[in-house]
């Protein structure tokens, strides 16, 4: 328990199909839940077709705390933090492969996964941050096409000495921008090649930890340096159907608490002017601000964003994603408004206090479930009381909504897909005491 070998999957294989007569229970409650959504006008059979065609996200740093692949012990640094000491963190790609395999063998869908520049693996030799080329990722682009996902990325502006003071793509020394400016120009090549060899856009996110910890005097220059070092970064057209690029913008940081150089603002006038995604990540705003409530403004505008799906506890935490108010207000705009077709999803939490594989797990199924309740919402019904102006109603039938057998629903589509109901997925997950 121990060592590292009690996480690998059962030969990497899906889980045992359901026996006969378990499946025709699910398919009986199956059955009789699409009956009562009928009812109500809901096509439920619908609904998991919708379901079917969502992607989501995997970020790898999950499965090592953020650790990446560049040497043991960098300080993970830009105020990002993991707690917890949970044994099995994955070591190498190999590890990190197999247990994404092995969360994917639990996820019912068909995926996608996030790295990180840091995961570069160019074969023992080292190679800095702006020199990276796809040299580095071919084992990557190699593993996703045999297992056919797509793959996402980030530049990794942290975990670096030059990146030690907490300061990159607005620093006041013109050489240390210059190093950043390259790793991102660098990563651009290495998203377009990753959309490029697997047949899907790689969308790849820019965040930045610059920001100040004690309030500034300057707070304008560091933010029209950051506009011309992205400015630099972008310039190079690459093909929008290899490659989004997305900017990601913060409240507050660890050692960033009286100013971010990337705000939300900054951020939106920039992916607003420059046309990029802009990222939204759910730890990032006020606690009471809604995520959800900004997807309708933005899309008015901006072409495209994308979302890191994340659970923040009193800060920007980082705790695995569970089935919250927060996460279902989320998805039902998705699907009141919409917006799926223009909205990436991305998750963006690191939890080292429990298994790394179940993290992942727990937290794409939430977001899923999130997503079938939303579409099993008697949509048609809600928006006909409330255009008539009959709020009570609306709040009534909101409520009776969410008593809905979207369990039965839920059970049979993960069944249908080979992966256990319930929590059966926990089996092959062995706990750590
Ligand atoms: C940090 C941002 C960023 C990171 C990842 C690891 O606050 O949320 O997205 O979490 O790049
Ligand atoms: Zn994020």
């Amino acid at each position: 328990l121990r060592s590292r070998a009690f996480l690998s999957a059962p030969n990497g294989s899906p889980m045992a199909e359901p026996s006969a007569d378990t499946f025709a229970t699910l398919e009986k409650r199956y059955r009789l839940a699409c009956e009562q959504y009928a009812e109500l006008g809901v096509d439920a059979p619908r609904a998991v077709e919708r379901l079917g065609a969502v992607a989501v996200s995997l970020q790898c740093w999950q499965g090592d705390d953020v650790r990446g692949f560049e040497g043991a012990g960098a300080e993970i640094g830009g105020g990002l933090a993991v707690t917890g000491a949970y044994p099995g963190r994955a070591r190498n790609a190999d590890e990190l492969q197999s247990d994404l395999e092995m969360a994917c063998s639990l996820i019912p869908g068909r995926h996608r996964v996030n790295l990180h520049a840091s995961y570069a693996d160019h074969g023992g030799r080292r190679v800095d941050r702006d020199a990276l080329s796809v040299d580095g990722f071919t084992g990557w682009i190699d593993w996703a096409r045999a297992r056919r996902l797509g793959l996402d990325f980030n530049p990794t502006f942290f975990a670096h000495p030059l990146a030690a003071d907490g300061w990159t793509l607005s620093h006041a020394d013109p050489a240390v921008r210059r190093f950043w400016i390259d790793h991102g120009r660098a990563c651009r090549r290495i998203g377009a090649a990753f959309g490029a060899a697997l047949g899907s856009p790689c969308v790849t996110n820019v965040w930045i930890p610059d920001g100040m910890k004690d309030v500034p005097i300057d707070r304008k220059g560091p933010r029209g340096r950051l506009c011309e070092s992205l400015d630099a970064m972008f310039a190079e057209p690459l093909d929008g159907n290899h490659l989004r690029d997305a900017v990601e913008g913060k409240l507050f940081g660890i050692g960033s608490e009286s100013y971010v150089v990337g705000s939300q603002d900054f951020y939106l006038g920039y992916a607003l002017s420059r046309r990029t995604l802009l990222c939204l990540d759910m730890g990032h705003y006020h606690p009471t601000e809604s995520v959800a409530d900004k997807i309708s403004a933005l899309l008015g505008f901006l072409d495209g964003v994308l979302l890191h799906v994340s659970r923040g506890i009193r800060w920007d935490s980082d705790h695995v994603v569970t089935l919250t108010d927060e996460l279902e207000a989320l998805a039902q705009e998705l699907v009141r408004g919409d917006a799926l077709g223009r909205v990436h999803l991305g998750l963006d939490y690191f939890d080292a206090s429990v298994n790394r594989v179940a993290a992942w797990v727990v937290g794409t199924r939430a977001l899923l479930k999130a997503l079938l309740l939303a579409f099993l919402e008697p949509l048609e019904l809600l928006r006909e009381v409330e255009a008539g102006g009959d709020y009570t109603a609306r709040l009534a039938w909101g409520e009776e909504a969410k008593a809905l057998p979207h369990g039965a629903i839920w059970d049979h589509w993960c069944a249908r897909h080979g992966v256990p109901t319930g929590t059966g997925w926990l089996e092959p997950v062995p706990v750590a005491t």
